[in-house]
């Protein structure tokens, strides 16, 4: 509503703004133009509703979301998480993790952003619409099933991800949960333990972090 309010303010004061370059030169000098602009002042008219789509964007920009998460935990890993989102697309999340054994990692964003115990404490997997735990691009899965961060020869992982399940707004924002990354691999629901289709069956928690909200 407020966003819909803020457009038409907007397109009323550019419409109004450039009407007046038009109707100035020629309204100053002839009565007899000023009157015939009068009617042409209706013709014009489309002009600066078509222009209202300029000042729409700055608009946009300040509807973007940016998040941030430090992850820490009892081990030497440690890591930063940023969340980009523009109006109601998907969200990319930056990821750099240090201190991991080389080779794949779970990476999930679970449900709280509660650490009183320690990662142990925020929960399980985000899943606010009850599926079953699955990769990120499967259908069946867990909103918070970002899937496997991969650390190189040093302990080091980066990462970009692409998702639409994790909104910076709205019923399902993950604004207040914690990402967590794990000991072992996420088999992705496929590995057949017991385990993989809550969590992947990845391991202890290394480390997580609380997303919070950080300056555009
Ligand atoms: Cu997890
Ligand atoms: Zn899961």
């Amino acid at each position: 509503m407020q966003a819909a309010l803020a457009v038409m303010v907007s397109s009323t004061v550019l419409s109004a703004s450039s009407f007046q370059p038009l109707l100035s030169p020629s309204a100053n000098p002839h009565p007899l133009l000023q009157s015939s602009f009068h009617g042409l002042s209706f013709k014009f008219s489309p002009k600066p509703l078509t222009l209202s789509a300029t000042p729409s964007k700055p608009l946009i920009v300040a509807a973007t979301k940016k998040a941030v998460a430090v992850l820490k935990g009892n081990s030497a890993v440690e890591g930063v998480v940023t969340l980009n989102q523009g109006e109601d697309g998907p969200t990319t999340v930056s990821v750099r993790v240090t201190g991991l054994t080389p080779g794949p990692h779970g990476f999930h964003l679970h449900e709280y952003g509660d650490t009183t115990n320690g990662c142990i404490s925020t929960g399980a997997h985000f899943n606010p619409n009850n599926m079953t735990h699955g990769a990120p691009e499967d259908e069946i899965r867990h909103a918070g099933d970002l899937g496997n961060i991969i650390a190189n020869a040093d302990g080091v992982a980066e990462a970009t991800i692409v998702d639409n399940q994790i909104p910076l707004s709205g019923p399902n924002s993950v604004v207040g949960r914690a990402f967590v990354v794990h000991e072992l691999e996420d088999d992705l629901g496929k590995g057949g333990h017991e385990l993989s289709l809550t969590t992947g069956n990845a391991g202890g928690r290394l480390a997580c972090g609380v997303v919070g909200l950080t300056p555009i």
